[in-house]
Order: structure tokens, then sequence, then C-alpha cells
């Protein structure tokens, strides 16, 4: 469901200004002391944040596609790990659940992720398995009315706080791969259930991954994501279809706040006489970037028109995480570049950016996994149609 258009310019305007006057001043703070501070968080819950991407009868905003991802182009003009602090919360720690979670779940944990009284984690990625998204080794064992979980889940985000876990686990053997993987709903106090030390990463301090360790985790039969099993894996390639074109449009917004800081630079600096923004092999650097976001932003915003037509867009998404996680590294390099000198110190934060892009082409599938699952889309449509 959309929000009312002046309802959705109001929301837009109060997101854009919360991201220039509280946030953007903050961006230095929270890369040096590694922490979003919790009245930047209080204000996240109280703009509605965490539950962009929630239904409305859940107590979320219930934003379309559309309208997310021209929410994640505002977000993306500072540093990611703001958007991480409520990511989970309106992407894959939550549409599992409301994409395939049965009444009874939906009702007892969205309002709570909508006001972001409880914080979510998607609990995919292993030790030995995350491209291979179907091979994981979790296990999950039925006895009685109970599930035993044994196995470790790896870089998972926002897991040091998170409360409620979306774990995906095997609960078969000797089927193929992805129809044995179950999702489970695991709260944070199940006996069983501990976390490893918060990860050491080459950027986007402020937003914090860890293991998720499972050893005999009792978990009850009604935590089975949707009450049935073998369901597992496509839920989670569902939610990472949504998940990969909020990350496209969040890539643009970011390509769109280096170009803004690139150009603004470029017209102050002076060389040779003159702004630098007036030089050739500057203005090639600033019309490439320029037109490599505006292709992003096009392919996000037809492609998620379509998901909200009902459309599958699970190639049309594979191809925006592509382009747009490949295009923001581009136009960061260039404005490290545009910046010289200034593009490498730590004080202008161009540097910073240039280390927390990086995570976009990797995370939530990495740009040769939507290669594989582009062209082998291609590949079945052109079988299906011969
Ligand atoms: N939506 C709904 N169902 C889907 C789907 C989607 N987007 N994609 C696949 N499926 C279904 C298929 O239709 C198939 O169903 P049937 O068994 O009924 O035929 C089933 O899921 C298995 O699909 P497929 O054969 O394509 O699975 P593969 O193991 O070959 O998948 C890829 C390969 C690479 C596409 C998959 O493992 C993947 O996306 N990996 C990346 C995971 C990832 O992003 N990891 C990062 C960590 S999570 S932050």
């Amino acid at each position: 469901m959309a929000l009312e258009a002046d309802l959705f310019e109001q929301l837009r305007d109060t997101i854009r200004r919360f991201v220039q006057e509280r946030l953007v001043p903050l961006e230095a703070d929270v890369a040096r002391l590694d922490r979003i501070p919790d009245e930047t968080r209080q204000e996240m819950r109280e703009l509605g944040l965490f539950g962009l991407s929630i239904p409305q009868e859940y107590g979320g905003l219930g934003l379309n596609m559309e309208e997310e991802a021209r929410i994640a182009f505002e977000l993306g003009h500072t540093s990611p790990a703001f958007r991480s602090a409520f990511g989970t919360n309106n992407g894959i720690g939550s549409q599992g659940l409301v994409m395939d979670g049965t009444e009874a779940q939906k009702s007892a944990y969205l309002p709570r992720l909508a006001t972001g009284e409880m914080i979510s984690s998607f609990a995919l990625t292993e030790p030995e398995a995350g491209s291979d998204a179907g091979s994981l080794r979790t296990t999950a064992r039925r006895g009685g009315d109970e599930y035993v979980l044994n196995g470790t889940k790896r870089f998972i985000t926002n897991a040091p706080y998170a409360d409620l876990f979306t774990v995906f686990a095997r609960t078969e053997t000797g089927q193929k791969p992805g129809g044995a993987v179950t999702a489970f709903l695991v709260e944070r106090g199940a006996p069983g259930l501990s976390l490893g030390k918060i990860d050491k990463k080459m950027g986007q301090a402020g937003s914090h991954t860890c293991d998720v360790i499972f050893e005999d985790c009792r978990v009850p039969a009604t935590a089975v994501l949707g009450g049935c099993e073998g369901r597992g894996f496509k839920t989670a390639m569902k939610v990472l279809d949504r998940g990969r074109l909020h990350i496209s449009a969040f890539c643009v917004g970011m390509a769109e706040r280096l170009i803004k800081d690139s150009l603004a630079y470029a017209m102050q600096r002076k060389q040779f006489g003159q702004p630098i923004a007036e030089f050739q092999l500057i203005q090639a650097m600033l019309a490439d970037s320029r037109a490599e976001a505006y292709a992003a932003k096009c392919m996000v915003l037809e492609t998620a028109r379509s998901k909200d037509r009902n459309e599958s867009v699970s190639t049309e998404a594979a191809c925006c995480k592509m382009f747009a996680s490949e295009m923001v590294g581009r136009v960061a390099d260039r404005a490290v570049q545009i910046h010289g000198g200034a593009g490498y110190m730590e004080e202008y934060g161009i540097e910073r950016a240039y280390r927390d892009v990086r995570l976009f082409r990797i995370y939530e599938g990495t740009t040769q996994i939507q290669q594989i699952l582009i062209a082998k889309n291609m590949i079945k449509e052109a079988a299906a149609a011969a």
C-alpha cells in the first residue's frame, strides 16, 4: 500500500532535513567512536524509521517499494551506518516475517519492530555458506514440539543488539539443497544462543556484525516461519530480491552525495589560477559520475514500480544491485581523485565513503552472484520461450 502523495512528500522532506541537520554533522564522530548516539537512535524511532516498510496494520508506515527507494535515496546522503541502525528492521530482518509469517507471528513481532523497540537480524550466512545459500550447515532437529538448533552464523548485521533473528537452518537431508532449508524466528534469550565478539571491519564504523552461535538451542515448533518446514530458501530469495533493490537505491543516494561534495570541492579548489572544475579532465569525471548515478536511479525506480505491480523482479533487482553497487564504487573512486590529497585524508570524509561503499558489492549477494543469477534467468526464459 502507498502513502497519500502529500503525506509521502512530508515524510521525505522530514527525512531529508533529519539527514542534513542531524546526521551529516555526526558522521565524523560516529566513525571515530564506532557508535551511533542513543539519542540519535531515539530520534530515528520517533520519525518512524524502524517501520518504513512494515505494513500499517502492524504499526509501520507501509511504504511501497518505490516510496522506500525514494527514502533510501535521501538516506544515502549520509553514512551507511545510520541506515544500518534501522535497515534490518525494514529489510532483511523483517521482510521474511512480512512475506511468509503466520498471522500470530506477525502480530507478535511486527508492531515492536516497527517502533524500534525490537531489533531484528537475518541469519543466513555461515562460515562455509554465503553465496551458496542452499548449502548451509546449521541444523534444526525436531523433537516433540520443539526444535534443537546447532551451527554458527557469520557476519550478521545488527546481531550484537538483535532481539529477534530469522535463522535459516536445515531440517531434513536427502532433498535438493534449498528444499531442506527452514526459517525460524529465534528470540535473543533462547537457551543455547550466544554471540561472538564484534567484527572489526574495513568501513561502516558504527554498524556492527558478529557471529551468532547455536549450541543445542531449543526453540518451540511455533518458531518455524510460516508454520511450514522447507520454505526457508524461497523466503530468503524473496527477501533478498527486495533487499537488493533497497541497497541499490541507497547506492544511488551515496553517489549523489559524493558527486555533490566533489563538485563543491572542484568549484572552490584552485590550481593553475582557476577552479579545478574548469578543467575538462575533472569535468569528465564529474559527468561520468552524474550519468552513471542517473542511470542507476532510473533502473531502481523502474524496477521498484514493477515490483509494486507484483511483477517478478528477480532479474531486474539483480541488475540494479550489480550496476548500482559497482557504480557507487567508481563514483567514490573518482571523488577521491577529484579531491586529490584531500581525498586521501580522514578529515574530508571522502576516504571514509570510499571504504564504506566497498561493502555494497559484497553483501546481499556479491556482484558475481548477481551475474550468475541474471544469466541463469536469461537462459531459463530463453528455454521456456523456445
Ligand atoms: N523468489 C522466489 N523463489 C525463488 C527465487 C526468488 N527470487 N529464486 C529462486 N527461487 C526458488 C526457485 O524457483 C527454486 O524453486 P523450486 O525448487 O521449486 O524449483 C528454488 O528457489 C531454488 O532455486 P535455484 O535453483 O535458482 O537455487 P540455486 O541454489 O541455484 O540459487 C543463487 C543460486 C546463487 C541464486 C542463490 O544461492 C543466491 O541467491 N545466493 C546468494 C545469497 C546471498 O545473497 N548471500 C549473501 C548473504 S545474505 S546477506
